[in-house]
Parts: structure tokens; C-alpha cells; sequence
């Protein structure tokens, strides 16, 4: 796109700047792909049973997980028997289609539903990215024009309590917070009933990320999952599982166990930009049926995207497709 256009365009500067982000934040997943690959991008060899193991092994080299990579080495197998795949080019797009067709499903948009305050209750690991990505979330609902009150559930540490505030004041969203060693059931209860008062639209409900191996802390979670349902209007609305893209394979591990506890209805991938391992997106397709409603591809506030198969592919892929 040229200067211009941008300066002219500011929608379409927005999303010149948004693939520009998810393109670069893949950049190691996809230089680790194409290392596997390499020979194939220089491309006169003809497409044959060699070539596609060396894409089944590029695939599990970034990640794809043994069941999704068996499913897209399938497909294309049926394609060479078929005499579909004459060269690299139609590979390529063979590959791209069969991946886009796999993730296309996740796809499916964050939207303030209904009932009111909608309540989103965000779990996962420590570190995993709920306070950050509750953050940028807040934000982005203001500038939707929703109300947004957030809840320090995290209260094991007093570091977590700030954190959120932080967020919460740079953007003008009221956060409700105890101290520290405070009960997270009644923070998080605290704050609903505070949004219900105020006639707030979104409660983002943070929440404490000790080792999901932990059985204390499945405990918890579903003990808050509990008291919001005193309510009596559906709370929570949204379980969402935040996973850190750099643990590659154990992210579904994780939503196994968060599952179990506490039901999971989305998930969101954190770290894109930090791992050579994004891959793990597509074994997670493979694996669940959950909405992909974020992905984090870095720290700042508008760091945080829709999820977008296509883009994701394309990105991924870069010059091989
Ligand atoms: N590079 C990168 N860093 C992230 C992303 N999301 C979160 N982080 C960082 O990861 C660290 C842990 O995030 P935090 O939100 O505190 O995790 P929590 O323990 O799950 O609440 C912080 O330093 C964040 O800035 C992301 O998408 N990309
Ligand atoms: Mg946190």
C-alpha cells in the first residue's frame, strides 16, 4: 500500500498496521517452518510421498501437534494420489486451504452478549497473559462504547491487585480490589454487584494462575464460578482460558484441566510474537471445538486481535503460500 493510501485511509491504515503486527509476531514460527521447507520454496522438484514427510516433519517442528498434522498429511496425500499436487505452487495452496479449512471453525468473534452485566471470567496459568489481555480488552470495550468494571481476583499477590489497577486507571475503567490474601469469590461478587448497581455493561473477572496441577487453585476457580451464579442471570457468561503460545503441546493439557474444573467456553493464545512454537494454534483446533476469540501478538494495549484463519495462514506460511 502506498503512503498515501494510508494517510487517506485510516481503516485501512488500521488494518495495514494490524496484519503488519500478526505478520511479524509469526515471524519465528514461520522461519522454523520453512527451514523444513526450504528446498521446496526453490521448487523445481516434482511433489511426491519424500516431499510431503518433509512437511509433516516442518509441521511438528512448529508445533501442529501430531492429530492436526496427521489430518493435513492425510489430505494432501489423498490430493498426490489423485494427481492434483504437479508442483510446488499447487502444494502450497493445497496446504494453505487444508489449514484454513481447520481453523476457520475457532474463528468466532468476542461479542457483550445479553444479559447485563455480562460477565467474563478469565483463567489460566500464571503468567499466561489474563491481566494484560483483561487490559487491553477493557480498552478496547471503552472505545466500543461499553461500560467496564474489572475484579482483582488474582489476590495471592499484591503485585497482581496493582497490576490491574494500573490497567484500570489508564483507562478509565473502575477496578474493584481487596487486599492481598483476600477471598477471590467475594472480590469477583463484589464487583458484579457493584456493576449491577451502576448499570454496568462488562465485568472482566481476573483471577489467580497458580499450577493448574495444583487441585487448590480448580477448586477455587470453581468455588467463584459458584458464587456467581447467586445472581441468577447466567454469570459467567464467558469462561475464558488464556494459553501462553510458548508452551506449545501443553496448552492442551491445560484446557483439559481448566475444562474439568470450570468449563471453558473460549480460549485466547497469548505471546504469538514471542515463539517459534504458534503452531500450537492449530493442534488446539484440532483438539477443541472452543472459539479462538484473541490472540496476543505483544505487550501494548492494541496488541490484542480478532482471531482470523486466513491472515493467520497466510502469515504462518509468508512466502511458501
Ligand atoms: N510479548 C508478549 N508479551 C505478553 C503478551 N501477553 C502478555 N504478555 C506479557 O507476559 C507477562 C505476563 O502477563 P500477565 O498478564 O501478568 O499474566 P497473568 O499472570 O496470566 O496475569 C507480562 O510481562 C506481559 O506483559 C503478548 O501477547 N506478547
Ligand atoms: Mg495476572
Amino acid at each position: 500500500m502506498r503512503k498515501s493510501d494510508v494517510e487517506l485511509d485510516p481503516t485501512r491504515a488500521a488494518s495495514a498496521s494490524r496484519w503488519d503486527r500478526l505478520n511479524r509476531s509469526l515471524a519465528r514460527t514461520r522461519d522454523r517452518l520453512a527451514a523444513g521447507l526450504g528446498d521446496l520454496i526453490l521448487g523445481e522438484r516434482s511433489i511426491d510421498q519424500a516431499v510431503i514427510d518433509e512437511v509433516e516433519t516442518s509441521l511438528l517442528a512448529a508445533d501442529v501437534g501430531v492429530d492436526a498434522t496427521e489430518r493435513v498429511v492425510s489430505a494432501l496425500k489423498d490430493r498426490v494420489s489423485r494427481r492434483q499436487l504437479g508442483d510446488a505452487e499447487a502444494l502450497k495452496a493445497a496446504l494453505t486451504t487444508e489449514l484454513v479449512a481447520l481453523l476457520d471453525p475457532l474463528a468466532v468473534t468476542f461479542a457483550v452478549g445479553a444479559p447485563r452485566p455480562y460477565v467474563v471470567l478469565v483463567v489460566g496459568v500464571n503468567g499466561a497473559g489474563k491481566t494484560t489481555l483483561i487490559g487491553k480488552l477493557a480498552k478496547r470495550l471503552g472505545d466500543d462504547g461499553h461500560s467496564v468494571v474489572l475484579a482483582a481476583g488474582d489476590t495471592f499477590r499484591a503485585a497482581a491487585v496493582e497490576q490491574l489497577g494500573d490497567w484500570g486507571r489508564r483507562n478509565g475503567v473502575p477496578v474493584i480490589a481487596q487486599g492481598q490474601g483476600a477471598d477471590s469469590a467475594s472480590v469477583i461478587y463484589d464487583a458484579i454487584d457493584a456493576a449491577m448497581a451502576r448499570g454496568t455493561d462488562v465485568v472482566l473477572a481476573d483471577t489467580a494462575g497458580r499450577l493448574q496441577a495444583k487441585v487448590g487453585l480448580m477448586d477455587e476457580l470453581a468455588k467463584i464460578k459458584r458464587v456467581m451464579g447467586r445472581f441468577g442471570h447466567g454469570a459467567p457468561h464467558e469462561v475464558l482460558l488464556v494459553l501462553d503460545a510458548g508452551i506449545g503441546q501443553n496448552a492442551l493439557s491445560q484446557v483439559t484441566e481448566f475444562d474439568r474444573a470450570v468449563g471453558v467456553t473460549a480460549l485466547a493464545v497469548t505471546k504469538l510474537d514471542g515463539t517459534a512454537k504458534a503452531g500450537v494454534v492449530i493442534a488446539i483446533a484440532a483438539a477443541t471445538g472452543l472459539p479462538l476469540r484473541f490472540v496476543g501478538v505483544g505487550e501494548g494495549v492494541d496488541d490484542l486481535q480478532d482471531f482470523d484463519a486466513a491472515s493467520f495462514v497466510d502469515a504462518l506460511l509468508g512466502d511458501l503460500a
